[in-house]
């Protein structure tokens, strides 16, 4: 019953600041008392140090700002299994995307088979060789999958991937055409917003969380609010019109806490500058609450 929240105030990956102030906007929306009313022991363990004397960079670059960003995601890999490994639960906030590779790898060091839900407008499965940005936090999902840079993808041991079977993306709706070939080649199952209007978001996740618990000895949420609707979640670096509604992300996250099983999870991509009110950092917390057992009744 034991929370540890893990600060990265990492823009690089996503070459464009505002996202660095994430973990800030999420902490100043209460998490840690939103959190303690529902029982948790929630220690608060800071900010992974992030260099920012980084504002140079060739536009051309398919990985850019790779050094820091692996420096970055090394330790948080670190801090992420030393959490834990005393028992507690990674709660890590962003920052942009390419976190998730230092979370999920830390995570990797406790958990050997690891079910992960992917909740994002885009895919995240580019590798240097189809990006057309540059930007690493379009690449996380495909380097925990083993394929990408060496230096991203032996973080934490290249051993430690994810199994294709046991990863769902829902909420997709703005995938690269390199993307789309990796993601059929893995046979990855990706629940498109098509998918969420058509059978509901019940069903998706029923069909989600069956595949993330086959075989499984834990499930691992990386929440992108940019999966969200914009109109209701504005704050993100890449808003894609027509997302997930609150509440859908809210029913969502209910009913992966009623089925148990979550060992570990993330929140990225919260950017304070582009949002309006703190709405979206509010949201954040308000599905972290809802991930973690509040219930309406
Ligand atoms: C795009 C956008 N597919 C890229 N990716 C984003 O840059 O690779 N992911 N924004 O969250
Ligand atoms: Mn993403
Ligand atoms: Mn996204
Ligand atoms: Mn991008």
């Amino acid at each position: 019953n034991d929370i540890s929240l893990i600060g990265v105030p990492l823009q690089l990956g996503a070459n464009r600041s505002g996202v660095d102030m994430g973990p800030t906007a999420i902490r100043s929306s209460k998490i840690q008392a939103r959190l303690e009313a529902l029982g948790f022991r929630v220690s608060d363990c800071g900010d992974i140090e992030v260099n920012r004397l980084h504002d140079r960079c060739d536009p051309d670059e398919k990985l850019k700002y790779l050094a820091e960003i692996v420096r970055v995601n090394t330790k948080l890999a670190e801090v992420v299994a030393q959490e834990m490994g005393t028992g507690r639960f990674p709660l890590v906030i962003g920052g942009d995307h390419s976190i998730a590779i230092g979370t999920i790898k830390g995570i990797l060091q406790h958990v050997n088979k690891l079910g992960v839900i992917w909740f994002d407008a885009h895919t995240d499965v580019n590798t240097e060789f189809t990006t057309t940005s540059g930007h690493i936090h379009g690449m996380s999902l495909a380097v925990l999958l083993g394929h990408g840079h060496p230096s991203l993808t032996s973080i934490g041991g290249a051993h430690k991937k994810l199994d294709p079977r046991n990863v769902v993306i829902i909420g997709a709706r703005s995938i690269d055409p390199g993307e789309r070939l990796f993601l059929k080649e893995q046979g990855i199952r990706v629940f498109t917003m098509y998918d969420i209007d058509k059978y509901g978001m019940k069903t998706v996740m029923d069909e989600a969380l069956e595949r993330v618990s086959a075989g499984t000895d834990g499930i691992h949420l990386s929440l992108d609010l940019d999966g969200m609707d914009p109109r209701e979640a504005p704050g993100v670096g890449t808003p894609v019109e027509g997302g997930i509604t609150y509440r859908e992300s809210h029913f969502a996250m209910e009913y992966l806490h009623e089925h148990g099983a979550l060992v570990s999870a993330e929140i990225v991509e919260v950017n304070p500058m582009l949002d309006v009110n703190n709405r979206t950092a509010k949201s954040a917390v308000d599905l972290a609450g809802s991930l973690l057992g509040e219930r309406i009744l």
